[in-house]
């Protein structure tokens, strides 16, 4: 696998970094110190063995991999950095062609079914551009005890990054959606991992499709979306679970049910409706779908297991957000919850955009430490500091993000 993961600048020092970059790198500014740029742009990425080595791959058929947390740093995330998750097989992405890509809205609540062009989209609505958080339902699976299955996300499956595109709202507006209306249907071009029929089609409630700034993006960061995140063309609808964010979409149906597609069905994407005992079994009847993320904060500076100088200031800091909601209060601890200090925290670029946080500590003497940070939200909703609700399918973990940190 390691075969052409060549690293085209290995060790350089980060501000030397951008001057010397082998593609037209947008954002580049914002990487971390200490990343070396790649010998293949992160749009065209289109197999396992084109992603850097800062990813940790959990499997490759399906491919799934996630980068390290401190790399989530810049407060929008590089195209490069940004986990990928692929319930099937990717689609065939070289030939691809963006010029004759459809999109189609129908299902039985639409009252004039259309088919639009990406260049017919563009010219026809009115373009946006936003910060939208896309996190798997399954982020932070890792933490759980008992262990729940499937992919064993760390706390990084999950990125911020700028989208561009039309509303979601818009475009179903244009095809007139009925009274009936319930719930939305995304659709993709990829395959399920058996090669029959899709690999994945959830959706959202219409409310949600018709009220919120969700998009139909043809760019991420300014370029083409990467191949891996979607291209040509993504729904994105922030702070819901990463799996309604449609990639390689080919349209989106609006329904008078709920929507019956691949992946919807428990227990996929779903918790259990009343709380249940770590470990429990749960029957598919007694599931709800997962809607809306909760609040949630990452430390994404200093990197864990660093160590620093006694009366050094340390800067610590990071990113917060809540699902469909704001982040209003970020506290931070260094003596295991004892006691916390309120970080600085900014407004969100927009809605469900990630918010930054930040905090100067001074650890009082040598030895070993541990950094928690908590969230809370507009509605007083906050981060458990153990484990929070147990599920069998380990989704919506958000206890506390912690790392270490020895002052020598
Ligand atoms: N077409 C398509 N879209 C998809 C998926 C997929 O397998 N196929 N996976 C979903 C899931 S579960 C997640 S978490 C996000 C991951 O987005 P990313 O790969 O850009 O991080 O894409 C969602 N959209
Ligand atoms: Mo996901």
């Amino acid at each position: 696998m390691a075969i052409d993961r060549r690293n085209f600048l290995k060790g350089a020092v980060a501000t030397s970094v951008t001057a010397m970059l082998p593609v037209n790198w947008v954002f580049a500014q914002n990487r971390p110190a200490g990343m070396a740029a790649m010998d293949v742009s992160a749009v065209k990425w289109s197999k396992v063995d084109h992603l850097p080595e800062h990813f940790k791959v959990l499997n490759s058929s399906p491919l799934n991999a996630f980068p390290p947390e401190h790399l989530l740093d810049p407060a929008t995330t590089p195209s490069d950095v940004a986990f990928i998750r692929w319930n099937g097989q990717m689609p065939d992405f070289e030939n691809i062609n963006p010029d004759t890509w459809e999109f189609t809205v129908d299902g039985e609540s639409i009252e004039t079914p259309k088919t639009y062009t990406i260049a017919e989209l563009k010219k026809k609505f009115k373009t946006h551009t936003q910060q939208l958080v896309l996190e798997c339902g399954g982020n932070s699976r890792v933490n759980f005890y008992p262990n729940a299955k499937g992919n064993q996300w760390s706390n990084s499956a999950v990125f911020c990054a700028e989208w561009t595109g039309v509303l979601v709202k818009d475009v179903l507006a244009d095809c007139g959606v009925k009274s009936d209306a319930v719930y939305t249907a995304h659709y993709g071009a990829d395959k399920h991992i058996s090669g029959k029929g899709a690999a994945i089609s959830r959706g959202v409630p219409i409310e949600a499709a018709m009220n919120e700034n969700a998009l139909i993006a043809w760019a991420m960061n300014g370029e083409d979306i990467p191949y891996m995140h979607g291209y040509p063309l993504r729904i994105v609808f922030g702070g819901r679970p990463g799996s309604v964010s449609q990639k390689c979409a080919t349209g989106i149906g609006v329904r008078d049910r709920v929507h019956d597609g691949k992946k919807m069905a428990a227990p996929a994407y779903q918790v259990p409706k009343n709380p249940v005992a770590p470990g429990e079994k749960v029957d598919n009847k007694d599931f709800k779908i997962i809607e809306e993320m909760i609040v949630k904060s990452l430390i994404t500076s200093p990197q864990t297991g660093g160590e620093v100088a006694l009366g050094d200031s340390i800067e610590v800091r990071g990113h917060a957000w809540a699902g469909v909601r704001e982040v209003t209060k970020v506290e931070v601890s260094y003596d295991y919850g004892t006691t916390w200090q309120s970080a600085s925290l900014t407004k969100p670029a927009n809605p469900t955009a990630w918010q930054q946080w930040a905090i100067t500590l001074k650890l009082p003497q040598t030895g070993y430490y541990e950094i928690w940070a908590r969230a809370t939200d507009s509605q007083g909703d906050s981060q458990p500091m153990v484990q929070p609700q147990w599920n069998p399918k380990g989704y919506l973990f958000n206890g506390c993000h912690r790392i270490a940190l020895r002052v020598g």
